[in-house]
């Protein structure tokens, strides 16, 4: 799995001091440590960039310092490297930027070579994405990059076989958010394995993807996110795409109704969720309704109730639902899915 991207950018390399370096989602290269920077260019071709970009800077003057005279970007085939234990795959852009994918220890970089040239000419060559100018350009360009290859080997490295084997069928990516401990991950693990535990206390910290397959349906791809604040901001990266998105709240937890509601409108308008369909998952009913006969009339009170609260009726131009589960006591979890289609 691909873990971070970095980028550093100069004149030339041969002035480590006058890097700009850029990481994304962590600064997994130490941006201090210059003999790991160093090790990162020489690795990419030992050396064979820092000579040339040295024989080229005299060429390059400072307006228009990363062109070529065809406009195009020139980008290096990609070189995999191990250094201090990292599994880097770097590129080398107009040898004056060289980009790097970290991926887990065991992953084949050479998995991803014909995704990373592609994008990398498709952004920059043919979409003229990225200039290089700014730093909020360099970081949506090394966002967009580290989105992409990582879904691509969520859906076709780690799942492969699956994949192939069931390429046929539609592929729905489920967006499932909602903050802290109201049961997402449990939710994800019960359609998936049957498997529920009062004490399987592990918050979520990165984002996971599980694949289910619904019947005969298709294939579901649940992005269950971390609801913890500080990963909140994950929640942006995993949005793109969806085809449904799924709101969980805890209704035992009416402390934290209002931070919920704060946290579903900020993300519910968003330009990438227009028009998606939500189902709304009320989770945690066990823990107000002593039994699992939830009557009609006290279903459609609690309904109006958290209605009016979260100001439901207020989403607009977009199928939508609230269903009341219990990830615990399986109740309303078989129709999950069912909602799922039946929604989008
Ligand atoms: N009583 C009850 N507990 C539940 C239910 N669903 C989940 N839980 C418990 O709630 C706790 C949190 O569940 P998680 O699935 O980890 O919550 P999460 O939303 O994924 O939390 P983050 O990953 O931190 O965002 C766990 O202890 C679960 O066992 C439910 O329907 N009823
Ligand atoms: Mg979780």
């Amino acid at each position: 799995m691909l873990t971070n991207i970095f980028l550093f950018i100069g004149k030339n390399f041969q002035d480590l001091n006058q890097l700009n370096i850029y990481g994304y989602p962590n600064d997994i290269i130490n941006f201090d440590d210059k003999d790991q920077i160093s090790k990162v260019i020489y690795g990419h071709d030992h050396g064979d960039q820092i000579l040339k970009s040295k024989a080229q800077s005299s060429q390059f003057s400072p307006s228009n310092n990363l062109h070529n005279t065809t406009g195009l970007y020139l980008i290096d085939s990609p070189i995999p490297q191990i250094i201090d234990g990292l599994n880097i795959y770097t590129s080398c852009i107009n040898g004056k930027i060289i980009i790097g994918l970290v991926f887990d220890k065991d992953d084949n970089p050479y998995d991803y070579k014909d995704i990373f040239n592609e994008l990398l000419f498709e952004l920059l060559n043919v979409e003229k994405s990225c200039s290089f100018e700014d730093e909020i350009e360099i970081e949506n360009f090394l966002i967009t990059i580290f989105i992409d290859i990582r879904r691509f080997g969520d859906e076709q490295v780690e799942r492969r076989p699956q994949i192939e084997y069931r390429y046929q069928e539609s592929f729905i990516k489920v967006f499932l958010f909602g903050i802290d401990d109201v049961g997402k991950s449990s939710l994800v693990r019960r359609i998936k394995t049957g498997e529920f535990n009062d004490n399987y206390f592990m918050p979520t910290k990165k984002f996971s993807i599980d694949y289910v397959q619904a019947e005969e349906k298709g294939f579901l791809a649940f992005w269950d996110m971390p609801g913890q604040r500080t990963f909140r901001k994950k929640w942006l990266i995993g949005l793109q795409d969806s085809n449904i998105v799924i709101y969980m709240i805890d209704v035992a937890n009416q402390r934290r109704f209002e931070e919920s509601k704060k946290e579903f409108w900020k993300i519910i308008n968003r330009y990438d969720l227009l028009g998606i369909p939500v189902l709304i998952l009320a989770n945690k009913i066990d823990l107000i309704q002593h039994s699992d006969e939830i009557t009609e009339d006290q279903s459609e009170k609690l309904k109006n109730e958290i209605n009016t609260y979260f100001e439901f009726d207020k989403i607009q131009n977009r199928e939508w639902k609230l269903l009341f589960t219990s990830v615990k006591t399986k109740f309303n979890i078989e129709i999950v899915t069912k909602e799922i289609f039946d929604l989008i």
